[in-house]
């Protein structure tokens, strides 16, 4: 059967990019291929620049994780792992469950108790995971997993296994084949900055090969109560709206730091408010619904335009990591609720304001 122009995932169409996987071995939900989407509507508040949104929360489960899963758990299948594990902020364990169901192994995960995005759980519920809720934080349970994966035949899927990064950094590779070249920045949310990382590493391999002849500057940006690489020491107790990235001890603590200095980007944090107010802005003028701590990228860069480090015809990157629709509960927090009429021509008309 001839399958010119379907996509099939990004282990197959990156496959001279990435570590080798046994053709019958590929563990995909057909991810990545996502649209990087330009934005129409924001230019009073980002400027004469040209913004693209690259919308992650389109993969099989709603964010970036997929890339880099597909790999680690085609990998974890292929060396005969019968379970992997992962401790999450809820993006990673969605995503574990969903490719380990399709592996036929067995997932196991971690999560911070109360403190992920309800959608989430009931993914990595739905899939089959075997799910834990720890009464203590995401890096609490990323050492309990640590331990674990080096005690047990277990396989992590964390960030730390590193078929996740090479798969995540084909995100990279697609921006440039859309563009037909390198952005000027590229910015991002941070939490345990294993994507920045991955970008970053995409980005280079493409200039190295040729394909592109410049690199971006990376921007990664933290929650502020949430932002230990910026304050420069661990966060005991992380606190922010963008579960996320409620992180206090990323694992890609030091290659994010090598990112910014080769890059020449910067590592910074913004506000709930600031996070917030992107968030509802690219929904209500983009159309675009992605989580909170996606939103992050774009305060960034909302942040980046008030210091004036933007100059007309710069084109800027924001990925927006997941969909909105896994988090009704913040959503929910921040709407007016919709007024209730009754089936009435007068009262509905007058309501809409006809
Ligand atoms: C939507 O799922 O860490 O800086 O356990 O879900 O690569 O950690 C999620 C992280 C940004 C931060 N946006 O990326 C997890 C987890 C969303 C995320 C990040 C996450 P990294």
């Amino acid at each position: 059967m001839d399958r010119k122009g379907l996509w099939l995932g990004i282990v197959r169409e990156f496959r001279e990019h990435l570590p080798p996987v046994r053709e019958d071995g590929v563990v995909t939900l057909l991810e990545g291929n996502t649209p990087l989407v330009e934005a129409e509507n924001l230019a009073d508040v980002v400027g004469s620049i040209r913004l693209l949104f690259k919308f992650e929360g389109l993969n099989p489960t709603g964010s970036f994780k997929d890339r880099g899963m597909t790999l680690a758990v085609s990998k974890a299948k292929e060396e005969g792992a019968q379970a992997v594990i992962c401790a999450s902020t809820g993006n990673t364990s969605a995503s574990a469950a969903a490719y380990a169901s399709r592996a036929g192994i067995k997932a196991y995960v971690l999560v911070p108790e109360g403190s992920i995005a309800l959608g989430k759980l009931l993914q990595a519920i739905m899939h089959g995971a075997v799910v834990l809720e720890v009464r203590g934080s995401f890096d609490d349970a990323l050492n309990i997993v640590k331990e674990i994966t080096s005690n047990y035949p277990v396989t992590m899927v964390n960030s730390l296994n590193p078929y996740r990064l090479e798969g995540q950094k084909t995100a990279a590779f697609e921006v440039c084949e859309h563009l037909g070249y390198a952005p000027t920045y590229h910015c991002l949310p941070v939490g345990n900055a294993g994507n920045i990382t991955a970008y970053w590493m995409g980005y280079k391999e493409y200039r190295e090969k040729g394909y592109v002849s410049s690199l971006p500057r990376m921007m990664g940006f933290q929650a502020e109560g949430a932002a230990p690489i910026v304050r420069g020491e661990a966060v005991e107790e992380p606190k922010t709206v963008a579960s996320a990235i409620r992180i206090g001890n990323p694992a890609s603590w030091k290659p994010a730091l090598r990112v910014k200095e080769e890059s020449g980007g910067r590592i910074e944090m913004v506000s709930d408010e600031e996070i917030l107010h992107a968030y509802r802005l690219v929904a209500s003028r983009e159309g675009i619904f992605c989580e909170p701590a996606s939103a992050a990228s774009l305060a960034g860069l909302i942040k980046m335009k008030k210091e004036g480090l933007l100059k007309d015809g710069d084109t800027v990157v924001c990925t927006l990591t997941g969909h909105g629709l896994k988090d009704p509960d913040t959503a929910m927090s921040i709407s007016v609720k919709p007024r209730k009429v009754d089936p009435s021509m007068k009262e509905i008309v007058e309501a809409l304001g006809l």
